[in-house]
């Protein structure tokens, strides 16, 4: 088999240690062929081919959905899965108390059982990729081992994969070093291993999305935020948009919502017809690596390549440029399928079909009370398919950020806009954001918890030590971003959300814009900052003003309540829990007596 190995990787690598490793996890997981990725067209071609001969991608209507294809995970494998997600580094200490832990020599033990000889019978790929523009400095090359054509197809709209990856790294050995095999798909043997220390990554029994796919949230997030630390940067759960005045000036913010709240939503928004003149570019719609440049700015990159966006309740009126994004050349994943070999999830736009087949394949009736689309159904689409693509996507110093946005997902309690009142204070909104549960990980859905940054998932270390982090990073940054906490989803006696969101979240962009460029002023309260009566331009909006009132007030009562979750928060994260953060809250509560 070594020389099936050399045979064909020496025409797109010599690197030794590359080959090396490639070599240990072949005898590891004994598979009959081994195939490096190259990236290429025919390549593409080739693979989508026998996936879909070996029932992994269903073909969809190339008339309405040219290139398009349907991919069925199995019912049990369709979310990340937290419980299941591990830190593994010497201490738990480095882990911290709201990650899983585990000792390194324990995990690699446990594992290197699972991956022995799992890939009999099976290919495996040797997937080559980048995290980052090519030629930025802050790029990583990953290489994805797998037994999972679904993972090589999608990895290759997600990553910058094949041969310039093995280019940028040449005969280095600094590499992420991520190994994964759908194994036989069983929860009990899932393991989704992370060791900083080695910059490996080590994953088993699932083929989903954040499981499988190593470069997203495993690299550029976990191991991402590990590097960041030491490094002096941030990998953070952000998208990254530039908005666009009507006199051509543009303003680059990011925005960490937690999974399912809202960050494709936002990157790719359509201005209402008030602000016709103002245009929105979507730079990334999830993760932002971003770090101090040399005019003392901090600058963001989208590591990047496509969008692995939530499915339901994408629709025209919502996401126009993401039902124009997935128009083509898109793998959906547990969506449902219509008679004529069309898509559909809950949300779409239009009549709901008689019938259907649900993302499991079975008959669907119109009325059903079971979901057609599974809620965690996703589209994968390559980033060149957005009509609003910012121009500066591939730029290796990325865009400089003028304001950071932070948002969750509270039906209650938090106001639709608050401005910080320095960086502390933004540091403080940010790592007391709570946000309820949602369908992207397996578990109760609608349950609040404290999600940090919506990194409560993604930080690859010690929690308190990425919020201290975040406060030392303070004096690293000359011209620093104002900070802001946003809530979309607040809802009213009825049960409805009170503010329409979506486009319409451009009226409180404008006024974070206008806020970061002091073009306008605000209204001091114990809070924060928030928009002076008539600031928040709501001219054009179809909806009463008590509904407005209702979603920016702030009751005294309920937040003497998200304060007392706050410090419960804090005093579980221990002797890292920075003092900083606790005396901001003790300054808000004295402010609020
Ligand atoms: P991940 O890919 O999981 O990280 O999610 P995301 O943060 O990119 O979330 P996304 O934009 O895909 O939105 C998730 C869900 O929230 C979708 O069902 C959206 O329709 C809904 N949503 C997004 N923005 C808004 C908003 O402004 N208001 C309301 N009410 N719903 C929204
Ligand atoms: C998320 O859950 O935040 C996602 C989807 O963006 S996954 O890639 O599965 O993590
Ligand atoms: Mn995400």
């Amino acid at each position: 088999m070594a020389s099936q190995i050399d045979g064909t990787a020496t025409t797109l690598t010599r690197n030794k240690a590359l080959l090396d490793w490639v070599r240990d996890c072949a005898a590891l997981c004994q598979p009959d062929r081994i195939v490096w990725c190259d990236g290429s067209e025919a390549e593409k071609e080739r693979l989508t081919k026998h996936a879909v001969d070996t029932g992994v991608l269903i073909p969809l209507n190339p008339a309405k959905r040219p290139g398009c294809y349907l991919h069925r995970s199995n019912p049990n494998d369709v979310a990340r899965v937290e419980h299941l997600t591990f830190i593994c580094t010497k201490t738990q200490e480095a882990a911290g108390p709201t990650n899983n832990w585990m000792a390194p020599e324990e995990a690699y033990g446990k594992l290197t059982k699972l991956f022995h000889g799992s890939m009999k019978g099976r290919t495996m790929y040797v997937i080559p990729y980048v995290m980052g523009p090519l030629g930025s400095p802050l790029s990583r090359v990953g290489l994805e081992i797998t037994d999972s054509v679904y993972v090589v197809l999608n990895m290759r709209i997600m990553t910058r994969m094949g041969k310039p990856a093995l280019d940028m790294l040449g005969d280095s050995n600094d590499f992420n070093r991520g190994l994964h095999c759908t194994g036989d798909l069983n929860p009990e043997r899932r393991y989704i291993c992370h060791f900083p220390e080695d910059n490996t990554i080590w994953s088993f029994g699932s083929g989903y999305g954040g499981n499988a796919l190593l470069g997203k949230k495993c690299l550029a997030l976990r191991i991402g935020s590990w590097l960041g630390k030491d490094e002096g940067w941030f990998a953070e759960h952000m998208l990254i948009l530039g908005v666009e005045s009507p006199d051509g000036h543009m303003t680059y913010v990011t925005g960490a919502f937690p999974s399912a709240c809202g960050k494709t939503n936002f990157a790719m928004m359509i201005p209402p017809k008030r602000f016709a003149k103002w245009k929105v570019w979507t730079v990334g719609d999830d993760i932002a690596w971003m770090r101090v440049g040399k005019d003392g700015r901090l600058w963001a990159v989208n590591p990047e390549n496509g969008y692995f966006g939530v499915a339901p309740g994408t629709n025209f009126g919502s996401n126009p440029n993401a039902m124009k994004t997935i128009a083509r050349d898109t793998i959906f994943t547990n969506v449902a399928m219509t008679k004529d070999g069309d898509v559909w999830w809950e949300g779409m736009d239009g009549e709901v079909p008689d019938e259907l087949t649900d993302w499991q394949g079975r008959p669907w009736k119109k009325g059903s009370t079971e979901k057609a689309a599974h809620p965690n159904s996703r589209f994968t689409a390559p980033m060149t398919n957005n009509p609003v693509l910012s121009k500066h996507v591939n730029d290796p110093e990325g865009v400089p950020i003028s304001a950071i946005v932070f948002g969750g997902r509270r039906a209650t309690t938090v106001p639709l806009v608050l401005q910080s009142f320095n960086w502390a204070h933004g540091v403080f909104l940010g790592a007391t954001l709570g946000s309820e549960t949602t369908a992207a990980a397996t578990g109760k859905v609608g349950v609040v918890r404290r999600d940090p940054m919506a990194m409560l998932p993604f930080a690859g270390y010690n929690m308190g030590e990425y919020l201290q982090h975040w406060l030392d990073m303070q004096e690293k940054i000359p011209y620093p971003p104002k900070l802001f906490q946003v809530n979309w989803f607040r809802k009213g006696k009825d049960g409805k959300f009170l503010w329409p969101g979506f486009g319409e979240n451009m009226r409180v962009l404008k006024w974070i814009v206008d806020r970061a460029h002091v073009r306008v002023g605000g209204q001091e309260t114990p809070f924060g900052w928030v928009p002076k009566a008539g600031d928040l331009d709501l001219s054009g909006l179809d909806i009463p003003a008590e509904k407005v009132d209702e979603a920016t007030h702030i009751d005294a009562g309920e937040w003497k309540q998200e304060l007392t979750e706050e410090a419960d928060f804090f005093e579980m994260l221990g002797k890292f829990s920075p003092e900083t953060l606790q005396l901001q809250r003790k300054l808000l509560l004295s402010r609020l007596d």
